[in-house]
């Protein structure tokens, strides 16, 4: 029996757990697989102010805000969303802090839902703060109450650096009570937080003081874990000398299945890195490998510190996630058999049954319009049967990368930007509103399904709720485009397929700037009837309804048939099919 204190936590679930008891006050985050889950556990703590900022830049400077103010705060994204709060990250990184200030970042090691693989670690080395990566659910909780300690202590940001496997990773997590803290009172304090160049220069020697210090102290430093008892961050577990391993995260976990008996030297503070301790191991062990997902991270610093490895990148990949079995392969030990059911059916993503983002594709398909994207459920449209989509960059993107796209063809008729709302509020709007300023034409679509689908259905500034789910002011899109100085503003309904072609056809037509917004609720918040449509005998084999590409068509004996459990009666199939040969069922049993 598992004891009352305990509980089976995702990592994420503990990182949120860690927050509530170090008396975080205020959350603020965007959603990003595979950080999403801290603030969404987050927001059940009713001591806890947590929202959803617009995106990641303005969740840090809300956080740093929180900080100066006096108060614990946190603030989660995805390793790509760092890229977006790079700036306020790298000057708060010379400020310091008021009350601790934690910044989480998820990467994303193989690319499970991400643009790219980007390795995080290098933005703690290069904006000079402490950075800690754990290796299970109970190092969640425990590291990133530890990471508030070390930003008062220190006088500086924390970076914590998760990634999918720990996140969403369970294990057993002892809970604590949480301490609440009192708010710091604000002293006005100009030399401080007022980064112009003459402070900024100081601030970057007293920022190099502070790192030098934590190099110092951090081969020594450590945590309160499970039963209360002190843990080191950084740890040598000596086992058989004749093999070392430096590593940290998920691969210490992989190095321990693999290879149990050898010497580990376990790193969980991955930023500065201990110099002392790696040269004490050193000097320890016969060989010294280095072993970590990613970029060589640990090796170059190592290498570069005068310390001879016997491997390291030479002997794994720096693409995608490793294993227990690559580690004994690399070391020619005998690999674990694991059964691979290699016989399970492929499942490609796509849009879902009901989904209203595939009317628009359709039809952005048959009319052949070239689609500068974003990311988001709709990115799925790239696949056939609809192949919709030609250029997807990163949140934000598909709004300039038409404009520009005009600029180098000339003329915006055939090209439109698609985006969803999230993406909109997110970073879409600032290249709308240099469309708008810069006098461009050109059609941008914004999906509006009246939540932020892709990364498990978090609100935003449309939805009219908050990350607590209370009713929240609701921002209006089209008045929101208006005051963009955008003219030539049309909503429309995505299953309305004739409507929404005509509106397509005329407003690429225009030699103006015009904004189409599709408005319907994602199939999985507004059910549709679910009663599901049949193909009738009217029905020509043309096969239309196939290339909307949804998951409820198949083809049985040459022909299309619906399967009745997987049709959600959205009717998009009888809007397209030309010889109106699909016919709603009355009550399902016609099409069993
Ligand atoms: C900088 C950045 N932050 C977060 C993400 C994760 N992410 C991917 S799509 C998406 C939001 C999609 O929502 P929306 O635009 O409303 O489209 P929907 O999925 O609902 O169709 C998010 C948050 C990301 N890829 N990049």
């Amino acid at each position: 029996m598992i004891p009352m204190n305990k509980k089976i936590m995702l990592g994420n679930e503990a990182f949120a757990r860690g927050a509530y008891e170090a008396g975080v006050k205020v959350v603020s985050s965007y959603p990003g697989t595979p950080s999403t889950e801290v603030t969404e556990n987050a927001a059940k703590y009713d001591d806890i102010h947590v929202e959803w900022a617009p995106n990641e830049k303005v969740g840090v400077e809300v956080a740093i805000g929180a900080s100066i103010g006096g108060v614990r705060s946190l603030s989660c994204m995805k390793h790509v969303g760092l890229n977006v709060a790079a700036d306020p990250f790298f000057t708060a990184a010379y400020t310091g802090v008021t009350g601790g200030a934690v910044i989480l970042v998820a990467d994303d090691n193989g690319c499970h839902s991400s643009q790219n693989e980007q390795d995080s670690r290098y933005y703690g080395r290069s904006a000079g703060v402490p950075m800690l990566e754990p290796s299970n659910a109970q190092e969640c909780k425990d590291y990133i109450k530890l990471a508030y300690e070390i930003s008062e202590k220190y006088d500086t940001v924390v970076l914590i650096r998760s990634n999918t496997r720990i996140s969403h990773s369970r294990g057993l997590v002892e809970q604590g009570e949480r301490i609440e803290r009192d708010r710091i009172p604000y002293t006005k304090n100009i030399q401080k937080y007022v980064a112009m160049p003459a402070m900024a220069k100081k601030l970057h020697i007293a920022q190099e003081k502070r790192m030098a210090q934590i190099a110092s102290d951090c081969g020594g430093m450590s945590f309160e874990g499970a039963g209360g008892n002190a843990q080191k961050l950084n740890t040598i577990e000596m086992g058989d000398p004749s093999i070392g391993i430096i590593t940290s995260g998920i691969c210490y976990q992989y190095v321990k299945e693999a290879m149990s008996d050898v010497s580990i030297l376990k790193i969980g503070m991955i930023n500065p890195l201990p110099k002392k301790l790696i040269e004490e191991f050193a000097a320890k062990v016969d060989k010294l490998y280095v072993i970590e997902e990613g970029n060589p991270f640990f090796e170059e610093q190592i290498r570069a510190m005068g310390i001879l490895l016997a491997g390291g990148k030479d002997l794994f990949t720096i693409q995608g996630e490793y294993s227990a079995n690559m580690i004994r392969k690399a070391f020619g030990r005998p690999v674990a058999d694991i059964t691979v059911i290699d016989d399970a059916p492929a499942r490609p993503p796509l849009l879902c049954a009901g989904c209203p983002h595939r009317g628009l594709f359709h039809v952005l398909s048959k009319l052949k319009k070239t689609v500068l994207g974003d990311i988001g459920c709709y990115t799925l449209a790239s696949l056939p049967p609809t192949s919709a989509m030609d250029a997807c960059l990163c949140m934000g993107a598909s709004i300039s990368m038409a404009h520009g796209f005009e600029k180098a063809a000339g003329d915006s008729k055939d090209t439109v930007a698609v985006l969803g709302d999230s993406t909109f509020f997110h970073s879409g709007i600032t290249g709308l509103i240099n469309m708008s300023y810069n006098g461009a034409k050109g059609t941008v679509i914004i999906l509006d399904n009246r939540i932020t689908g892709m990364t498990g259905h978090q609100q935003n500034p449309a939805t009219g709720k908050n990350a607590k789910g209370e009713e929240a002011p609701a921002v209006d899109i089209a008045t929101l485009c208006r005051a963009c100085g955008v003219k030539n503003i049309v909503e429309v309904d995505p299953f309305n397929v004739k409507e929404l072609e005509e509106t397509i056809k005329t407003e690429t037509a225009r030699e103006e700037l015009s904004v189409i917004i599709t408005k319907r609720p994602c199939a999985l918040i507004v059910k549709q009837p679910d009663i599901p449509y049949l193909v009738t005998d009217k029905c020509k084999n043309c096969k239309m309804c196939m290339k909307i590409g949804c998951p409820a068509i198949e083809e049985k004996d040459g022909r299309p048939f619906i399967v009745p459990d997987r049709c959600v009666g959205c009717g998009l199939c009888a809007e397209v099919c030309p010889f109106d040969a699909i016919e709603i069922t009355k009550d399902g049993k016609e099409a069993k």
